[in-house]
């Protein structure tokens, strides 16, 4: 891509790629702006954490009387009032939500078609350790007509039916990464005048790489094919030892590997019997980045992008980044069957 490319900000960037959209109402464009802008509000108050203990702690009640909100409270708040009061969504669902919220979608006149999928904080529990954080966002055009109401069906829809989806993550800088089925683009924030640049064009997954990320400490819980897996990666060989880094935020691992080459794992377990991931507002926007990014997404024998959802908060077992790597941790899957 020409250098001219990185100068062009990510208001610029959704204009100029808005026709390559299979639909061109400039809705899906709209959508991606008022998260850009969610974003950024989030960005903000992410950022001031390290005050919480100088300015209020989350339950206590601020200066001007108000109370103080947990950060993965806030975000849900700021993610959904933004989408809900730009009027450009149906319906939303969220990790921080029991149920989906439907937005003025039985009304006739409301045209909008489509739902997005969240999870507006993951990885919160870093934020006291101001370790990074990230927004995980999944977006589909619903299945029920415009103009009644948004159902569950809507948000049930295999991985492979969305329409765009991507990341914001909270770290040393701060950036949204995202795709509409056209490969995976990324831009930084620059904080000093609130804008995204375009500083990642085509992002892709190395095939190979040589990073593992995994919470060793399940390590006696997993089944077997994994803990052969992990052995594999420790074992003197060709390129290996693999060099293990995990953070226990899925957007800042992610985000690493995909630029070294690396692959995320998290295994069902003893201990979860599905994993801990959820389906719909992690594992597969994340998997549709993966396969935008050259990279590979699966539960171990399944595409992710395949799986068929029964329920909004369900989880699954994750596998997922440079495709050499992943294929092979389903090489010693299907073996220890
Ligand atoms: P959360 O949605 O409650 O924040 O949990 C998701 C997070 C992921 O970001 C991370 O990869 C994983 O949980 C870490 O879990 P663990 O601490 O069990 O390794
Ligand atoms: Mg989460």
């Amino acid at each position: 891509m020409a250098n001219s490319k990185l100068n062009q900000t990510l208001g610029e960037f959704i204009i100029e790629n808005q026709a390559s959209f299979k639909y061109t109402s400039g809705e899906l464009s709209r959508l991606i702006n008022s998260i850009r802008l969610a974003a950024k509000v989030v960005n903000h108050e992410v950022n001031k954490a390290g005050l919480v203990d100088i300015i209020g702690n989350a339950g206590d009640t601020n200066i001007q009387g108000e109370d103080q909100q947990k950060l993965d409270v806030y975000a849900n708040d700021k993610f959904i009032q933004t989408m809900t009061k730009r009027n450009i969504v149906c319906g939303i669902a969220s990790e921080e939500e029991d149920d989906f919220i439907a937005i003025n979608s039985q009304d006739e006149n409301n045209q909008n078609k489509y739902v997005v999928l969240i999870d507006p904080l993951d990885g919160s529990s870093n934020i006291d350790v101001n370790v990074s954080v990230g927004t995980i966002f999944s977006i589909f055009r619903r299945v029920t007509p415009v103009g009644t109401p948004v159902t569950i069906d809507d948000f049930l829809q295999k991985g492979n039916q969305q329409v765009a989806a991507g990341y914001v993550v909270y770290g040393t800088s701060t950036m949204l990464v995202y795709t509409t089925g056209h490969g995976v683009n990324g831009f930084t924030l620059n904080p000093a005048i609130g804008t995204f640049y375009l500083s990642h064009p085509d992002m892709e997954f190395p095939e190979d790489g040589r990073i593992y990320s995994v919470n060793e400490g399940n390590y006696i819980h997993f089944p077997k094919g994994i803990k052969d897996y992990i052995k594999y990666c420790q074992m003197e060989e060709g390129d290996r030892p693999y060099t293990s880094r995990y953070i226990g935020s899925l957007v800042s691992d992610f985000h690493r590997n995909m630029i070294k080459g690396g692959i995320y794992m998290y295994p069902k377990s003893s201990l979860n019997a599905k994993g801990k991931l959820r389906l719909l507002y992690e594992c597969n926007p994340m998997a549709f980045l993966a396969e935008q990014a050259n990279g590979k997404a699966s539960d171990g024998f399944t595409r992710i992008m395949d799986i068929e959802p029964t329920e909004l908060h369900e989880r699954v077992p994750f596998i997922c980044g440079s495709k050499n790597m992943v294929e092979k941790a389903e090489e010693f899957m299907r073996n220890a069957e």
